[in-house]
């Protein structure tokens, strides 16, 4: 089955999408670029269920719950889904590992979009696949959770034609054959993990930024997704490094995450109230 594909320069195109969520969004109405080429996602780690769909409201364009380093259980990423506002960003999740069970629980709360950790090799990038679809693509297990909350059970074909799999490339082994992860098919984004990179690498992720040598790390995965037609994400988590990011083509990132989002806040907050009378 074919699925229609994001590529590195094009965003996902949600018209398309029979997702309920999307089904609601009108023509006339900003649409967020969703999780796909160029886009600015959020990162969440510790919002709870409400303090998400406000930042979905927000005018990201993807939001993401991680669930290996965040403090998620199961049910609070039913309770994000179930919760999470019609028709604006797409929800995400950072799923703990390249595990089925976790990847088909985020799949089946309602997440459009899975990014797998610690892929080392194609074969690791092929169960990712496999369990973000359903056959003839992968072996996705049937048995989605939105009717729990009057939402829309997808069919396979739709699920398979509007679900995202990302597959995150941070250590040396990754990158090491990172054209094989990125020939899997059913792959649509290799999504960088810096911090991970540059710890395998032996760098920082200041350096990994800074490096322009030939063949560089960042270089090799960005030319790799582009000559397999893969977007190119990453983990910024801070506007600064997002522009980093970006300036190294890095399309699809998260711009920020909660709690710096927090600290920001409340940094301006004191900022001007020292500032009055
Ligand atoms: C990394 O930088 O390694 C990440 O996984 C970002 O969360
Ligand atoms: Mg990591």
């Amino acid at each position: 089955m074919q699925r229609p594909k994001a590529t590195a320069d094009e965003p996902v195109d949600l018209s398309r999408a029979s997702h309920a969520r999307m089904s609601v969004v009108t023509a006339d109405e900003q649409r967020p670029a969703g999780f796909g080429g160029p886009s600015n996602g959020v990162w969440c780690g510790d919002a709870s269920p409400t303090t998400v769909a406000r930042l979905a409201r927000l005018g990201f364009d993807w939001v993401c719950l991680d669930t290996q380093h965040g403090g998620y259980s199961r049910t609070e990423i039913i309770e994000v889904a179930r919760t999470f506002p019609v028709g604006h960003a797409d929800l995400v999740v950072r799923v703990p590992s390249c595990d089925f069970a976790a990847i088909g629980a985020a799949l089946d709360a309602g997440a459009r979009a899975v990014i797998v950790p610690q892929i080392e090799s194609a074969a690791d990038a092929a169960r990712a696949v496999a369990a973000s679809f359903y056959p003839p693509i992968g072996t996705r297990s049937w048995g989605q959770l939105g009717r729990m909350w009057d939402g829309t059970t997808l069919t396979a074909e739709e699920a398979n034609s509007t679900t995202r799999c990302a597959v995150m490339i941070e250590s040396a082994s990754a990158l090491a054959c990172v054209e094989e992860i990125a020939a899997v098919d059913g792959v649509d984004q290799l999504f960088v993990g810096p911090y991970d990179l540059s710890l395998s690498l032996g760098t920082t992720v200041q350096a990994l930024l800074d490096d322009d040598s030939e063949g560089n790390p960042l270089a090799r995965i960005v030319e790799t997704a582009a000559a397999y037609g893969r977007v190119v994400g990453g983990f910024a988590g801070t506007p600064d490094l997002a522009g980093r990011f970006r300036e190294r083509g890095i399309s699809c990132v998260a711009l920020a995450n909660d709690l710096w989002i927090t600290a920001e806040g409340a940094r301006s907050a004191l900022l001007i109230g020292s500032s009055l009378s």
